[in-house]
């Protein structure tokens, strides 16, 4: 899968994708993420990539004609074909879903946004779709587009290991994670679940599928709208709601 990435700061972005996962992915040809410099494709002397908002009132927008040339250039005819991600809280927002749809393209557009946003026409007539990362307001779309790329990355066999892949698997359930252990078993003598230490894969499996029932109920009960439940996830889930009348889901 290709990702080509069109904003004013390609370097800020260079390190992360060099590392770890991304990076890994990268030199094993899993994914290909092409930086592009939206000011290489300005033509006036000052290099100018943005302007004053029609209308008035402050603040700076960026030209479309910078970024119309830089994508139009790098993307030429696979335009036809190719999303192409504009970046913005007003976008619809990216869900671990949004990145399986994503996922099922070749390669992909993002353009990364700075100042007060972008010119009207860039949304009207080059982006195919807006993404939002979360209700927040950030300095640019950079971090957006790393977001995603990491996201949808994971998702291409060959990028996770075997474990991870297994794992990822396991939790596309749409439930919370269980909680994680390591050594030392006392470590300031706090302890470990013992059903944890006995060596019996069932009971594990058990204790782990209830643990992430339970932290769903209290801490996002909005996701077993979607989650992906059975009958005996359900029985447990009700015997929870009971129990906390007796204060039972208390951690
Ligand atoms: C993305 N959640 C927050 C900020 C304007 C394109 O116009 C703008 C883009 C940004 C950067 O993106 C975000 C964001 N998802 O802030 C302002």
């Amino acid at each position: 899968m290709r990702f080509d990435v069109f904003t004013l700061l390609p370097e800020v972005m260079h390190t992360y994708l060099r590392s770890s996962v991304l990076g890994k992915a990268q030199e094993a040809g899993l994914i290909e993420v092409h930086l592009h410099n939206i000011r290489d494709h300005t033509l006036d002397r000052h290099h100018t990539t943005d302007d004053e908002p029609y209308g008035g009132g402050g603040g700076m927008v960026m030209k479309p004609e910078p970024i119309f040339a830089a994508v139009e250039s790098v993307v030429g005819e696979a335009l036809e074909t190719t999303p192409v991600l504009l970046l913005t809280p007003q976008g619809r927002v990216f869900r671990q879903e949004v990145a399986h749809e994503l996922a099922g393209y070749e390669r992909l557009v993002l353009i990364c946004g700075r100042y007060e946003g972008v010119d009207e026409r860039v949304r009207q007539y080059l982006a195919t779709d807006e993404i939002s990362v979360g209700d927040y307001v950030l300095t640019g779309g950079e971090l957006p587009a790393l977001v995603i790329i990491d996201t949808i990355a994971r998702l291409q066999s060959g990028v996770l290991g075997d474990v991870e892949a297994t794992e990822k698997d396991s939790y596309s359930s749409g439930l919370l994670e269980h909680p994680h252990y390591t050594r030392p078993a006392s470590f300031r003598g706090w302890g470990v679940p013992e059903v944890l230490l006995s060596g019996d894969h069932a009971r594990i499996a058990a204790w782990r599928r209830e643990q992430s029932l339970r932290r769903t109920l209290l801490r996002r009960p909005d996701l077993f709208e979607t989650a992906k439940l059975d009958e005996a996830d359900r029985n447990l889930l009700d015997r929870m709601k009971k129990g906390n009348k007796r204060n039972t889901l208390k951690e």
